[in-house]
């Protein structure tokens, strides 16, 4: 194995037990660790939870009296337990919104919690949302608003400068932070200290992102950054939770006149599919909400998403490689909504009785070819660390499996050994009937992930996964077979 995967695959945490094997030369962009760490999250919880939550708005207009900010029963505890349940491996907090309120007690405004009536001016949201999430093992992440309709600088040079030292606490004063997302909406009216007017930005110079993202890099260097064009991380181009088939992970954002792109300028249309042959590694995140808003709306209670909805949008986005950030917005009383946490349960123990055990576990595989020490085998040992790779040429390559009893299953997971690149255009699975492979199941992009959902499930005990285009020898490291309950 060469030095440099070995080093990003350990750095990611992922034990490098198949020292003996070969490793195949990496194909294209590659991720990078703090990548690789964050491909194994799948799902991740955002909440959205500021002064709209007691104004009713979505976007505050930042002239919002601290003091409605007054969520009597709030209870980090009581919010992150039903997003661990659900499976959610990280945790997402607006700490500052477009309105500029901030949920920690900041020393760079006053338009913050600890200005606030509640809790006597002396709660920490943000404290306490962190301090949850570890105790539930989930990562950490910070959301904070470039847009600022509060601050009088907004618009202005100095207010870089406020942005980066709010950074600089959120980065500094909450332990390690997995992500850091930056919204790319930007710019326009508000309350800015008084002026109410409206203040526009270059939203290609303003930011000066590269230095900002230097700063996150030395304060946590293990998060990764998310905004319409990374660095790590890219916006999927739609709110609504789905990725695009295929999806591929690199990705050479461009502005939406086909210009150079920024946060808050990309066209959006490239962004779901992302580009086959792109220069950087830049996998998508699919954020959509629970409810129709961001933000908690009591008329918004019998609009939450039922557990079968939350589960189609798994599979078009966590199942197409990309992965899914969901919202589950905190009500006024600091609480998940009865409504949210239901279908949270029932997302949870769908994901549980469908993924508790891989079926073709003790089964037996045979590759075409195998790079030594990498065999087919590997594929169905349930460890990410290990894989399969063929030998390079031709890359046309399959695997037969020869299943440990006949088996009915409804879900394929096939993962790609990413972090040798992403190598592979197209799959089709065939089973064995009747002394003849007849082919059930094709997708196209895999990466980190790929779960094809059948239409009905199938019976077979012996299947042919066959690599039907690739741009490198094929790398796997999963070959999965699943049954949903109930089907
Ligand atoms: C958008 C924002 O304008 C919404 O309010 C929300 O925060 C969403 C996640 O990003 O750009």
């Amino acid at each position: 194995m060469q030095r440099r995967t070995f080093l990003a695959a350990a750095s990611a945490g992922i034990a490098v037990r198949s020292l003996g094997a070969a490793a195949p030369a990496p194909y294209g962009a590659i991720p990078s660790p703090r990548q690789l760490a964050w491909h194994e999250l799948e799902t991740t919880a955002f909440l959205h939870f500021t002064v709209n939550t007691f104004t009713g708005k979505e976007w505050g207009y930042g002239d919002e009296d601290p003091n409605v900010f007054a969520p009597a029963r709030f209870d980090a505890d009581a919010i992150v337990e039903p997003l661990a349940q659900a499976g959610m491996k990280g945790v997402i907090l607006t700490a500052k919104h477009h309105d500029g309120f901030c949920l920690w007690p900041t020393a760079t405004t006053e338009h913050s919690v600890g200005s606030s009536a509640w809790r006597g001016g002396r709660g920490d949201v943000v404290r306490e949302i962190a301090e949850a999430a570890r105790r539930h093992s989930l990562a950490f992440g910070v959301y904070l608003s470039p847009w600022d309709r509060n601050s009088p600088q907004y618009g202005r040079a100095p207010y870089i400068d406020i942005y980066r030292r709010q950074l600089t606490e959120l980065l500094t004063g909450y332990g390690p932070i997995f992500e850091v997302w930056h919204d790319g909406a930007n710019g326009g009216d508000g309350y800015y200290g008084g002026a109410r007017e409206k203040r526009l930005i270059d939203k290609n110079s303003y930011y000066d992102w590269p230095r900002t993202w230097d700063l996150v890099r030395k304060l946590q260097p293990g998060a990764v950054i998310f905004s319409d064009v990374g660095p790590d991380v890219r916006w999927v181009g739609n709110e609504r939770g789905i990725a695009g088939d295929p999806c591929w992970a690199a990705y050479d954002p461009v502005g939406a006149d086909g210009g150079p792109a920024a946060s808050g300028n990309v066209r959006a249309s490239d962004s779901p599919a992302g580009h086959r042959h792109g220069s950087r590694w830049l996998p998508a995140e699919c954020d959509v909400s629970i409810r129709p808003g961001w933000f908690w709306h009591a008329d918004q209670n019998a609009q939450v998403k039922t557990p079968e909805e939350l589960i189609a949008l798994y599979y078009q986005s966590v199942g197409r490689g990309a992965t899914l950030l969901l919202n589950v917005p905190p009500n006024r009383d600091g609480l998940l909504a009865a409504e949210d946490i239901s279908s949270l349960r029932g997302f949870g123990a769908y994901r549980h009785a469908t993924f508790a055990a891989d079926l073709a576990a003790g089964g037996h595989a045979h590759a075409s070819s195998a790079l030594a020490g990498c065999p087919a085998s590997n594929l169905l040992d349930g460890r990410p660390d290990t894989y399969w790779a063929a030998v390079d040429s031709p890359h046309a390559a399959g695997i037969i499996v020869d299943l440990p009893r006949e088996i009915t299953f409804s879900v394929i997971r096939i993962r790609e050994a990413i972090r040798f690149g992403q190598r592979i255009d197209s799959v089709a699975v065939d089973r064995f009937e009747n002394g003849d492979w007849r082919p059930f199941a094709a997708a196209t992009s895999i990466g980190p992930r790929r779960l094809i959902r059948l239409d009905q499930p199938a019976t077979a005990s012996r299947l042919r996964l066959r690599i039907t285009q690739a741009s490198a020898s094929p790398a796997l490291t999963e070959f999965a077979l699943f049954r949903e309950p109930g089907r």
